[in-house]
This record gives structure tokens, C-alpha cells and sequence, in this order.
């Protein structure tokens, strides 16, 4: 540990937290990054953090036969919250597993197509309030709309349960008390632990009534579930009624309510803020909206309803979102454990156990990898024959291994057809004067970003 650099300025008992932004932990650390190299680390309140960014390290972290996920620090502060959920729960537990093999059809291809008109429905809701917003001359919250149809898209295809987030003027309350969850478990690693209770009293109040909320949310929807009987094969079902193939075990109640929140929270959160700094990207480079768009002219004429196989044609229009994913991976950290005594890289020992956090937004701007222009916002990097030059394991948006997002396949479809629909029905306006600001509640999202939309053309 010794030889992994780390800020000059160290204080006794509070360690490297002089001068950091504590609402801004992600960003801070990348500042960090930027000074120390690929492998550093922070102190803070007596723990010793190692951070790692550098290709040659992330790509050994992403070792499954000597690393595992870990779960600390964000997402261990969750663990209230999510309990022993899919993206919560330690690889030791039982129920990872036997969660992971009941679900993980719920994400197969037939699945996906079953979804398919969902998703559309819910877009075309968006496209409705943005026409409305156009013709009264005001101009869009993207973020915000986006929370809205990324909320409503995973509510309605995992769960038959639709939260009107179109038809209220302020973001629905399952997303208030979401947001306040995940900013308050950013928050307690800017705490020393002990002190937390004294710290962040009110806090604390405040998260127990946003927990109980999201708990009566969710106990209010599988109670209709059961009452009513199936849906149509969606994630509830599966959670409810599936039993393990191999075992013939079930989810218990308990496992059952800590899924539903976990889907409900990573099924929309982290694709709403992909959305949306691509609408930012696209607002802000006209010549790739054009060419993008000019791919969904070509590919799905005036189809008014495109198909579930004509999405993944916009291959344009996927680069665009890989190129933001790129910038800014919305979940932009994950954590790795060794599984036994090892060497990282053949330069750093690590114990059993001991665990770094990579900093993805870090590792998507490693010169060596991506060129000394890489704060560029290029999509073309994304072109097939670019993307075999690349090592392995230098883009992880959706993290790694046993433990990589569940839900990869459908936050791409969704957001692809998102955008499709939305280039090919408006033009994106930028106020020039906008300078990108990232807010950071574990997960990333573009602050203040408005849209002034034109049409481009009558309905299709
Ligand atoms: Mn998702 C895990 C990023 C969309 C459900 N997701 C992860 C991880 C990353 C991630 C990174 C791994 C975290 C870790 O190693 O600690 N997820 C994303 C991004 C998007 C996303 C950037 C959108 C863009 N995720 C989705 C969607 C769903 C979903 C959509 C569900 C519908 N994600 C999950 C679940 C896990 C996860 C569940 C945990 C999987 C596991 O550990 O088995």
C-alpha cells in the first residue's frame, strides 16, 4: 500500500477530505486521478481507499478467477434500502443466485421483444407531452422527462404498474424518496461512521420515511399483483411464481420486496442519465444529431411504429449512446475484491479480501487507450473496426463479470428507440451559454440541461 501515491495534504483524523467537493465524491476523485496516476489512493476518517483507473489494472481487476464484485462503500450503504437484492447482495448469499437463474430470462431476447411495444407506448407518451410543451412555446427539462419515461418504461414491463409520471407536473414521489435514498447513501461515506448519528440526524429521519415509502410503494403493487393474478409474464410474475429450474426454490416475500425495489430503482435511474447526456451531446453537436437522424430516416422511413429488430439497425444512433456512456457511465464506479492473496497487475499485493474501486469515467479516459483527445465527444470510436483495436475490458459502463448489469440489453433498446423517435420527430436546441454540470447522487445526471425543441416534421 505504501508505494500507491496520495495527496500531499493528509489530516490526522480526517484524512485527504480537505478541499473535496462532498457533493461532487465522483468528480473529486477524478481531479485525483488526473494528479496521481492509474492507481492512487484516499484517506478518509482513518480508512485507507484505493482507487484504480489505469487499463493494464482494471483489465487484471476484471480476473474473475481472482476478483469478485465487492460490495462496499455506495452500495453498501444501500443495503438498507435494497437488502439482499440482485445488485445488493454478497456473492456468498444464497439468494444472488437463486435470483440471478429465476430473472435472468426476464432479459432474454424473447422477453425483450415482449417488452418491445411497452417501451414504444411509454415513448410515445413522452413524444405527446413534448408536442405539448413545444406548441405552449416552453422549453424541456430532459432529465427530468427522461426520469419520467425511464421510471414509467420499467413500472409498466416488469411490473404492469404505471405511476402517471406524465401527468404530474413534479416527479412522482417514488422518485423523490428514490433520490433521497441514494443522495443519503452518497452522503454517510462523507461522514466519519461513528458520528453519522449525530451528524446526520435529520438526514437519517429523513431516509427512514423515504425507506418506509418506497417499502408501502412496493408492498401496495405485489398485494395487487396477488390479488389479481398474473401479468403477462413480466418480472413480477417471474419473482412471484417462478421456481429455480434446477432446485424448484422460490424468492421469499421478504427477497420478493427488495427485488421489486431494487428493479424499480436500477431499472430507470442510471438510464434516464445515459438519455439524457446523449440529448446533451446531440444538442450540442448538430452534425452528429444530422447524421444520426439521417440513419432513422433511412432505416425506419415513416414507419410510424418501428419493430423490436428495427432498433438495433440504428447502428449510428447506438454509438451516440455508447460515446456518452463513454463520458459519463452513469454508474460510474464498481468495486472489486481479491478472492485470495494476490499480486494486482504483478505490482501491487492484495490481501484476501482487500478491494479498489475502479473509476470508470477515469478508465474511459485513459490516453493510452482512447488518445490524448479523448474529453473529445466522438461517436465514431464506437465503429466496429475501432472497437476490435481496443484491449478488453477498457469500456465498463455496465461493470463486469458474474455480477455486470442484468439489465444491459434493455437499457440499450429502450434508449436507442428513445432517441430514434426523438431525432427523427425534433430538432434539439441548446442554449448556448449552458455549461455541462454533473450531479452526482451515486449515480450521474446532467443538472439544468433544458431543450428548446422545433419540429421537424408532421406525424409520421
Ligand atoms: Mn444496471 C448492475 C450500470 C441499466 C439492473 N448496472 C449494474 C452494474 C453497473 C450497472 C455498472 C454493476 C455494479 C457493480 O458492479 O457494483 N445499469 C447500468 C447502467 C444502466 C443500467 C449504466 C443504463 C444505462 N440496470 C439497468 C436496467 C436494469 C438494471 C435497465 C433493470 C431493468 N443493474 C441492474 C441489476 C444489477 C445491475 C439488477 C445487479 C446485477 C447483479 O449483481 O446480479
Amino acid at each position: 500500500l505504501h508505494r500507491i501515491p496520495h495527496p500531499p495534504r493528509r489530516l490526522p483524523l480526517l484524512g485527504d477530505v480537505l478541499g473535496a467537493d462532498r457533493r461532487r465524491p465522483l468528480q473529486d476523485s477524478m481531479r485525483f486521478a488526473r494528479e496521481l496516476g492509474p492507481v492512487f489512493r484516499r484517506r478518509a476518517f482513518g480508512k485507507e481507499f484505493v482507487f484504480v483507473w489505469g487499463a493494464r489494472y482494471v483489465a487484471d481487476l476484471a480476473d474473475e478467477t481472482r476478483f469478485a464484485k465487492h460490495v462496499g462503500l455506495g452500495v453498501a450503504n444501500l443495503r438498507p434500502v435494497a437488502g439482499d437484492g440482485l445488485f445488493t447482495a454478497y456473492n456468498h448469499e444464497p439468494n444472488w443466485q437463486l435470483a440471478h437463474d429465476v430473472l435472468a430470462p426476464g432479459f432474454g431476447r424473447e422477453a425483450m421483444e415482449g417488452y418491445h411495444g411497452m417501451m414504444l407506448a411509454v415513448a410515445e407518451r413522452l413524444t405527446d407531452h413534448w408536442d405539448r410543451q413545444l406548441a405552449a412555446g416552453r422549453t424541456v427539462d430532459a432529465p427530468g422527462d427522461m426520469t419520467r419515461l425511464t421510471l414509467e418504461t420499467i413500472a409498466r414491463t416488469g411490473f404492469g404498474h404505471d405511476f402517471g409520471s406524465f401527468e404530474r407536473d413534479r416527479p412522482h414521489p417514488f422518485v423523490t424518496a428514490m433520490v433521497g435514498t441514494l443522495s443519503h447513501a452518497q452522503r454517510l461515506n462523507s461522514v466519519p461512521g461513528p458520528l453519522a448519528p449525530l451528524l446526520l440526524r435529520a438526514a437519517i429521519r429523513r431516509n427512514a420515511a423515504d425507506m418506509a415509502y418506497l417499502d408501502r410503494t412496493v408492498d401496495a403493487l405485489v398485494a395487487a399483483r396477488r390479488r389479481t393474478g398474473g401479468g403477462e409474464g413480466d418480472l413480477l410474475d417471474r419473482m412471484l411464481a417462478t421456481a429455480h429450474p434446477v432446485t424448484g426454490e422460490r424468492l421469499s416475500a421478504e427477497n420478493v420486496r427488495r427485488q421489486v425495489i431494487t428493479f424499480l430503482v436500477a431499472g430507470h435511474e442510471t438510464t434516464s442519465g445515459a438519455l439524457s447526456f446523449a440529448l446533451y451531446y446531440l444538442a450540442r453537436h448538430p452534425e452528429v444529431a444530422a447524421r444520426a437522424r439521417a440513419e432513422v430516416d433511412r432505416v425506419w422511413g415513416d414507419t410510424a411504429r418501428p419493430r423490436y429488430d428495427e432498433v438495433a439497425k440504428l447502428r449510428h444512433v447506438r454509438r451516440v449512446l455508447d460515446e456518452s456512456l463513454r463520458l459519463w457511465p452513469t454508474a460510474p464506479a464498481f468495486a472489486r475484491e481479491a478472492r485470495q492473496d494476490t499480486v494486482l497487475a504483478g505490482e501491487h499485493p492484495m490481501r484476501r479480501g482487500a478491494w479498489a474501486l475502479v473509476l470508470t469515467p477515469m478508465l474511459h479516459r485513459e490516453p493510452e487507450v482512447w488518445g490524448e483527445d479523448a474529453e473529445r465527444f466522438d461517436p465514431d470510436r464506437f465503429e466496429a473496426a475501432a472497437v476490435r483495436a481496443r484491449p478488453p475490458h477498457t469500456f465498463k459502463p455496465f461493470g463486469t463479470g458474474a455480477r455486470a448489469c442484468i439489465g444491459r440489453q434493455f437499457a440499450l433498446h429502450e434508449a436507442t428507440l428513445v432517441l430514434g423517435l426523438l431525432l427523427r420527430r425534433y430538432d434539439l436546441r441548446i442554449d448556448p451559454a449552458y455549461r455541462l454540470s454533473v450531479a452526482e447522487r451515486l449515480t450521474l445526471m446532467p443538472e439544468g440541461l433544458r431543450l428548446r425543441l422545433e419540429r421537424r416534421r408532421p406525424a409520421a
